[in-house]
């Protein structure tokens, strides 16, 4: 054994407290160091390891047919739900209920396997509860039951959380949601499931004003990504995975195309009530949305990353969107996820 001097292992602490601060690494961050010989030439290192999109089904898609579906609740009596099948287009079938009533002030989302069975999954605020609706993979939902860890003791008047295959690494799907004007990510327990982990606070004060976009693994690094349309005014922000930290870096998401004008906005709140992820409903490989209320109360809009317009790489921002009409009857529409 040789003991290290207490000067040197002081510098050394202080040195690797600098390194931290100089490359903005926060506690737990996974970071890489890259060795180079004296003469500059590359240590032959193995390549890192980038966490694994296995093979999931696509996001979204809750009847087992390849295509992300979209559930909504409406205002008959005290809220039914209802699931809209994708056809693969961006555009849906006609709604089937699949939820009987008192759904009027729940929030909603859908997507991600959080029992295991293979079935992608509903999952909804109801009262103070975080539920889960299992998928029971044709498009219909079993008994709901409460996450276990964190799903007690929601506040009641949240209205935007979403579901993502997996913001952390552990190939188990997390939820975020905004609750008291801040952005939450409730890290799925994959050791305890359904389970939620305690929530981090990744995003301050100024979330209210903001609906939440699951946006899938945009740029490819193995962890899902954030949207963010701030409802004011229309700006849409891209947040890049790992999702488990502060977000204060963000990128301008999306040019909007429209004929010869271009805007950097998407429609606000007031022109577009609704907004959500529909992961990559068309199959080209590029993430899509949708929206409801946008040129005429009703109408669903289908708001795409357009290839023909947009020569880059989809995880190359901002995208050059494109939207049309896919679909009309979205009249008393409560909620969409
Ligand atoms: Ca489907
Ligand atoms: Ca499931
Ligand atoms: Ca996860
Ligand atoms: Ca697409």
């Amino acid at each position: 054994m040789r003991t290290i001097p207490s000067a040197d292992n002081r510098k050394g602490g202080s040195d690797l407290e600098e390194f931290y601060r100089d490359n903005r690494i926060l506690d737990h961050d996974a970071f890489y160091v890259k060795v180079v010989k004296e003469d500059g030439t590359d240590m032959a290192l193995p390549a890192p390891p980038v966490p694994s999109r296995k093979n999931h089904e696509p996001m979204g898609d809750l009847n087992g047919d390849g295509n992300a579906d979209l559930i909504a609740i409406d205002s008959d009596g005290t809220g039914k739900l209802r699931f809209y099948a994708g056809r693969g287009d961006g555009s849906l079938a006609d709604p089937k209920q699949i939820g009987n009533g008192g759904w009027a002030h729940a929030a909603i989302t859908h997507g991600g396997d959080f029992n295991g069975d293979g079935n992608q999954d509903v999952v909804a605020r109801v009262g103070s509860e975080l539920r889960l609706y299992p998928g029971n993979g044709d498009g219909t939902v079993g008994a709901p039951q409460v996450f276990k860890g964190n799903g007690a003791g929601w506040d009641p008047s949240i209205t935007k959380i979403i579901t993502v295959d997996d913001a952390t690494g552990d190939d188990y799907p997390d939820v975020i949601a905004i609750s008291n004007n801040k952005l939450w990510l409730y890290p799925g327990d994959p050791d305890n499931k359904p389970g939620l982990k305690s929530p981090i606070q990744i995003g301050g004060a100024g979330w209210d004003k903001f609906d939440l976009i699951a946006l899938d693994d945009v740029d490819g690094d193995g962890y899902s990504d954030l949207g963010a349309r701030n409802r004011n005014d229309g700006m849409s922000y891209f947040y890049p995975g790992p999702l488990n930290h502060d977000l204060s870096q963000r990128t301008p998401m999306i040019r909007e195309q429209s004929g010869d004008r271009a805007t950097t906005r998407l429609y606000d709140g007031v022109n577009l009530p609704f907004i959500t992820s529909a992961h990559d409903s068309d199959g080209n490989g590029r993430m899509d949305m949708w929206g409801i209320g946008m040129m005429g109360r009703g109408k669903l809009n289908f708001i795409m990353d357009d290839p023909k317009v947009d020569k880059n790489p989809q995880g190359d921002f901002p995208w050059i969107s494109r939207s049309k009409e896919v679909g009309n009857g979205f009249n008393g529409i409560l909620a969409i996820g």
